[in-house]
């Protein structure tokens, strides 16, 4: 019996120094991608559990594993479920645990009187993209049966495990826990076959997840837009992101310029003219975060519109022909989408010979002079300076 011991830990030791890193959506911190977690908090085999890490089984049927239906777990040696790595426990038999045991991912526990503890067979326990665990390796060895698989459900999400935060709304330095279902196989020679199966694990602290992946930006009117009402645009901005099924959104934060204006999906924000820096972080039920920045221009490349004109002072029309002694308002004004104020310049000019008299009267606002015709010129310039011009001209007949 000693010797078959030491064998088993051989063959064990073999399939550890096999260990390839997984890299995936989540980063693993320390020095081996091994998934620790906190230790049960019941000191009994067979009783209620309410803290730290457990299996349970629905020996009665009712379709819940209750807190009386658990068994509290604790690590193994290695420190709990090693990723990468098959990790069979070895040894297991009648009557509870008695130290001759080579456990795997957890310590050997005591269940109807005989010892068990899991195991990893087969496949093993890797991280996925999406922010799950394949657990269809999963299994447990008990009272010398050598597995019992509990890599698969009836479920949609058989065989696989799954992690959320402790608290909610979740935090990025929250603790994160993992629980797994499954169902014994009904031909199973324990006698528990069908029986539903949980795990939780609690507080696997060495665990971090990291972002929930690309986040991209569908901007109303372009990251690139010409202004539309004075001073600016309001802009609104939708992200575009996956988050991995079975998490949802549960906080999501928008800055313009290093300023926090939105705590909305959607990003609805009055820019003005010029460059503005748009950033926005994402974290989800379950924890992962995302962020992502992009850029918003927003330019006046529009002219004034500029209006030049001789008014008819009494009948308050434009008018391009006058006869002699008749007095003209000069209209010279400018409109501008973007800017509410240009500023407008305009000349008057005359077709003049010479020794031509011309009689000014500042005070009057008359100025006399023997010409045929008179020419308005205008030009208007915004904020962006974008400058537009127009033209008038008079006639004057006797
Ligand atoms: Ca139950
Ligand atoms: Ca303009």
């Amino acid at each position: 019996m000693k010797n078959k011991k030491t064998l088993l830990k051989t063959t064990l030791s073999i399939a550890l120094a096999g260990s390839i890193h997984i890299a995936h959506a989540f980063d693993l911190t320390g020095t081996s991608d091994i998934l620790s977690f906190d230790p049960g908090g019941a000191a009994s085999s067979y009783g209620a559990v309410t803290i730290g890490s457990y299996y349970g089984m629905d020996v009665n049927s009712d379709g819940v594993v209750s807190s009386r239906e658990r068994i509290p777990i604790s690590p193994g040696p290695s420190g709990g479920i090693t990723l990468g790595v098959l990790q069979p426990a070895l040894g297991s038999h009648s009557g509870c645990p008695d130290g001759t045991e080579s456990p795997g991912p957890d310590m050997p526990w005591c269940f109807f009187g005989n010892t068990g503890m899991h195991q990893v067979t087969g496949t093993p326990v890797v991280a996925n993209a999406d922010g799950t665990f394949d657990f269809s390796g999963w299994g447990v060895t008990w009272n010398g049966i050598t597995n019992i698989p509990l890599g698969s459900s009836p479920d949609s999400d058989s065989g696989l495990a799954r992690v959320s935060c402790a608290n909610t709304p979740c935090s990025p330095g929250d603790v994160r826990n993992l629980d797994y279902n499954a169902v014994v196989p009904s031909d199973d020679p324990s006698g528990f076959g069908g029986v539903r199966y949980a795990l939780h694990l609690a507080n696997i602290s060495q665990f971090q997840v990291t972002s929930i992946g690309r986040i991209n930006f569908n901007v109303s009117g372009g990251n690139i837009q010409e202004c539309n009402s004075t001073g600016g645009n309001m802009v609104s901005i939708q992200p575009d992101y996956t988050i991995p099924e079975g998490d949802a959104l549960a906080g999501i934060s928008w800055s313009v310029d290093n300023a926090v204006v939105s705590q909305s999906e959607t990003l609805q924000q009055f820019m003005g003219l010029g460059s503005h820096r748009i950033e926005v972080s994402i974290i989800t039920t379950n924890g992962l975060t995302g962020a992502a920045a992009t850029d918003v221009l927003i330019e006046d490349t529009t002219a004034p519109e500029v209006i030049a004109a001789f008014i008819d002072k009494r009948r308050r029309v434009e008018v391009a022909s006058v006869s002699n002694r008749a007095v003209v308002n000069i209209q010279a004004e400018a409109v501008d989408i973007c800017d509410s104020n240009p500023v407008v310049s305009a000349v008057v000019g005359a077709p003049v010979e010479n020794g031509d008299l011309v009689r000014a009267n500042k005070r009057r606002g008359a100025v006399i002079l023997n010409t045929s015709s008179l020419s308005l010129s205008a030009t208007a310039s915004d904020a962006s300076d974008n400058t537009g011009s127009a033209s008038a001209v008079l006639n004057i007949t006797n």
